[in-house]
């Protein structure tokens, strides 16, 4: 019979199962010093973490109050278990667990507002980090300008006391902040240059209601890039069982995740940080590098598995690469396609890298749906693919994988169902607008160039329409086979 056992929180925590890493220090003297936007399980897994290392080795001002935007569920449960949660990582018959406790609080913006703007204006607070995913930022994807028409923005620059978005919610935080107190914004999403974006994009926010806010902001806050990596599915009702038989506590947030782990921040900071280096992390004067090798070769293999997974039948990342046509497609949009058009920092060695890439893809225990990866894809395309086809179009350059998944993008977007007939679920915002362009038009060349025209995705540079036409091509393919048309190798000269 299965067991029961008690739920985790601080007078639990020594019941914990012997070996399970506990916080090692007095979570009692930590201090709030940052507040992070986005509380979501990539958050929890990865800068918290880094920040619960530096707690241990003595550094105690830098405790964590994180801030859920659009969800309240997970607020509650942190703060029913004192705002400890577990990491376990996997793969295949490994794992290693530990519980985590540098978070110190948990607000549900919407419900407690003031407490999150007095949160973000707090002098103690040094650093204001976020992980909102990609649609969190009102940006326009092909621009990287802030979509000023939004709702939620015209709302918050209308009303600026009670804001909905990020952005809204930021600047009403900074505005009560004193001046005199710096502040490091660090943005945590995949986005391009995204401490620069943010920047620009709350400049930009802030110049429609707040000119004076903008120009304090222009001139005293820093906005270091990042590169963040770590692969973090969402969790579910076994990922939950399995790390509550490991801990030996009921823990309600529990995280399972891969082990691998890597955090590249741009030193560029205001005022105090948190030594993050001395839990693993690269402060480093150009984070650019390290940017696109990972949103172009991971996340752009990433939402190619995602798609023409979804396509096939293929609920997890394991299960698409356990289907070798699949497989063998995904390691040549990798290595053939995106690898081309990335220069690696110094140090690397590419193949290896695309090497541990495909092998973190093929952990079994992670259940990493494809469904979760295909989300938001117009918000991700325009940055995992379409400047890699852009620099290769301008330079002649077919990338014959690459063209093929932006097509099953397409068809997934269109047709709404996988080869098999079943209906797909698809979650983005940008979706609709795009599948009915799509379903308009009757044949495939027409539907490409009406995608294409959606130029806060595609961008206002016309593609050449030798490249339309491939697309075009690779589309009714799709409409008459399914996948399997695509993802045979195509014959190279
Ligand atoms: C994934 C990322 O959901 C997605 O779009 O590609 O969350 C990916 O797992 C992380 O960026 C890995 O660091």
């Amino acid at each position: 019979m299965e067991k029961i056992h008690s739920a985790l929180n601080r007078s639990t925590l020594a019941d914990a199962t012997a070996g399970i890493a506990l916080p090692a220090y007095d979570r009692d003297s930590v201090r709030t010093g940052i507040v992070h936007l986005g509380l979501g399980a990539f958050h929890r897994a990865h800068q918290a973490l880094y920040t619960d290392t530096l707690l241990a080795r003595g550094d105690t001002r830098w405790g964590i109050v994180g801030v859920h935007l659009r969800e309240r569920r997970m607020a509650d449960v942190l703060a029913a278990q004192d705002y400890l949660y577990s990491v376990t990582e996997r793969d295949g018959g490994t794992a290693r667990s530990r519980i985590v406790g540098s978070l110190r609080g948990a607000l549900y913006a919407p419900d407690a507002l003031p407490r999150v703007l007095d949160a973000i204006a707090d002098p103690h607070v040094a650093i204001v980090s976020l992980t909102v995913t990609e649609k969190g930022y009102n940006l326009a994807p092909a621009s990287a300008d802030l979509d000023a028409d939004d709702a939620g923005i015209r709302h918050d620059v209308a009303e600026p006391d009670a804001p909905r978005t990020t952005l809204g919610v930021l600047a009403a935080g900074l505005r009560r902040r004193p001046a005199n107190a710096p502040l490091t914004i660090v943005c945590c999403d995949n986005m391009m240059a995204n401490g620069d974006t943010l920047r620009r994009l709350l400049l930009q926010f802030t110049e429609l209601g707040d000119p004076a806010l903008a120009r304090r902001i222009a001139e005293s806050i820093a906005f270091p890039n990042t590169m963040v990596d770590r692969i973090v599915p969402a969790s579910t009702a076994a990922s939950l069982a399995d790390a509550q038989a490991r801990i030996g506590l009921r823990d309600d947030a529990a995280i399972v995740c891969e082990p691998f782990t890597q955090w590249v921040i741009e030193d560029r900071f205001s005022g105090p940080r948190p030594a993050w280096e001395d839990a693993g992390a690269l402060v480093t004067h150009d984070v650019h590098p390290y940017e696109a090798m990972k949103l172009r070769l991971l996340n752009g293999s990433h939402s190619a598995i995602a798609y023409v997974g979804q396509l096939r039948g293929r609920a997890t990342v394991s299960d698409a690469m356990a289907d070798p046509a699949l497989a063998a497609f995904v390691e040549r949009v990798m290595t053939e396609d995106l690898l081309p058009t990335v220069t690696v920092p110094a140090g690397y060695d590419a193949h290896a890298y695309c090497r541990a890439l495909l092998e973190r893809f093929r952990n079994p225990t992670l259940a990493h749906q494809t469904r979760q990866i295909a989300m938001d894809g117009t918000q991700k395309v325009p940055v995992r693919w379409l400047p890699a086809l852009r620099e290769s179009v301008a330079a002649g350059i077919e990338r014959p994988a690459l063209e093929r998944a932006l097509a099953a993008w397409l068809h997934y977007l269109a047709s709404g169902r996988s080869d098999a007939g079943e209906p797909l679920t698809i979650s983005d915002p940008g979706a609709d607008a795009l599948g009915s362009r799509l379903r308009a038009a009757s044949h495939a060349i027409e539907a490409v160039q009406a995608a294409f025209a959606q130029t806060g995705v595609f961008g206002a540079t016309p593609w050449p329409a030798a490249f339309v036409e491939r697309i075009a091509g690779h589309l009714s393919a799709l409409r008459e086979h399914g996948t399997a048309a695509l993802l045979t190798p195509a014959r190279r000269a």
